[in-house]
């Protein structure tokens, strides 16, 4: 029988990927035993939500005059320490690599010099922009290199993110630390087609869930949109908010779609929404993984796509839907024209893109992995 592990998971409390993932992975771990802690400076939503029992520690730490902004990274590795030495961890896991690595390390660090317990591991797994659009910027690109050196472990949610980590902080070596990769999962049994039916006699409906950024391109949806349903009637449901929502709303209205489009802001009833829809679109210009695609294949929604990073990897194309190069508006266009109006069709790539997320992505099957490599860095053997 495997012991029971003391994990302390570190993520951002924000609507996003690396926070559902960080989420759901505390919430399995401590199903299966383990004693979870989540460092964050809020309560994520997908925790908030769930009666699981993990400890959450909202760290945000007291706002002084000097700050410019209050510093949650630190107020993060002080509760970490509290934790540690009141009843010790063995492994940190830091989603997003800043700050949550260096967060992480700090702690790792403090721990090593109290000499009281055996210092936490610190495991980072890479998400997307921590490498491709943040971490990468040259006012964080040394610091971020570093940490994810000094892990004692580091994880990418695709091939492609583990190879871009690779190219934009080794371009000149072998990377001294191997980057392992471990894709992102789904809780077949929430996310399924049957959690909600599609409403009969309803016009065909594409969904789409994201936090608005730019790199998500959602007024190129919005366009795309506008071309795929030219002489026809359908909708489009935007679930999510951000930087770009004001300016998709003002775009639908100018391109004379607007009471096709529907805003419903951030939601946590996710599967519900995916459920009833016809298609799942997906804009983005770069994406590392695309877990809300998989969210929809789950719910037997094929997938419409920009081929952007790892999306390949989650997506395959003619089988659990259509990718179509990122700059190629008429393409992805005439995709969500057909799998829009050829409902047979698009079921058929529904049922394919059901089996293929819980074939590939089923939840238990990648938080063993997890488990794996927490034991195997305790053991010394990464
Ligand atoms: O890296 C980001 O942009 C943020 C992150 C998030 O928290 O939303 O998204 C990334 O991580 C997700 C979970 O691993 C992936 O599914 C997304 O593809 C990835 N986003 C990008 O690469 C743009």
């Amino acid at each position: 029988m495997n012991s029971k592990l003391r994990i302390g998971i570190l993520c951002h409390p924000t609507y996003g990927g690396s926070g559902v993932v960080a989420s759901e992975l505390a919430l399995s771990l401590a199903d299966g035993g383990h004693d979870v802690h989540v460092f964050s400076h809020d309560v994520p939503p997908r925790l908030a939500r769930s009666p699981g029992p993990v400890q959450m520690h909202r760290a945000q730490g007291i706002p002084y005059p000097l700050f410019h902004s209050t510093p949650h990274d630190l107020a993060i590795t002080s509760a970490i320490l509290n934790v540690h030495r009141a009843q010790g961890l063995d492994i940190l896991h830091a989603h997003y690599a800043l700050p949550h690595a260096v967060s992480a390390f700090l702690a790792r660090s403090a721990a090593q010099a109290d000499h009281t317990r055996p210092a936490p591991r610190v495991v980072t797994t890479l998400h997307g922009t921590d490498i491709t659009l943040v971490g990468n910027d040259p006012s964080y690109a040394p610091l971020t290199q570093f940490v994810i050196m000094a892990s004692d472990a580091a994880t990418a949610v695709s091939e492609w993110l583990a190879r871009q980590t690779r190219e934009r902080f080794c371009p000149d070596m072998d990377c001294p630390k191997p980057i392992e990769v471990i894709p992102n999962f789904i809780d077949v049994e929430r996310f399924r087609p049957d959690v909600l039916p599609r409403v009969a006699g309803a016009p065909p409906m594409a969904v789409h869930v994201s936090n608005f950024r730019a790199v998500k391109r959602v007024p190129w949806l919005v366009r795309a949109f506008a071309k795929a349903i030219k002489g026809k009637t359908a909708q489009l449901v935007l679930v999510g908010d951000g930087p770009d929502q004001a300016q998709c709303r003002a775009l639908a209205a100018e391109l004379g779609i607007g009471a096709n489009v529907v805003f419903l802001g951030e939601r946590d009833a996710i599967p519900e929404l995916m459920a009833p829809a016809d298609v799942f679109a997906l804009s983005s210009r770069e994406e590392s993984f695309g877990l809300s695609a998989l969210e929809a294949m789950a719910c037997g929604i094929p997938v419409v796509s920009t081929d952007a990073g790892g999306v390949r990897e989650v997506i395959e194309h003619g089988i659990s839907g259509l990718l179509s190069p990122v700059d190629d508006m008429d393409a992805f266009a005439d995709h969500l024209r057909r799998l829009l109006f050829d409902r047979a069709g698009a079921r058929n790539m529904g049922v394919a893109a059901r089996e293929q997320s819980v074939r590939r992505f089923r939840r238990e099957a990648v938080i063993g992995r997890y488990e794996d490599l927490y034991r195997r860095v305790l053991a010394g053997g990464v």
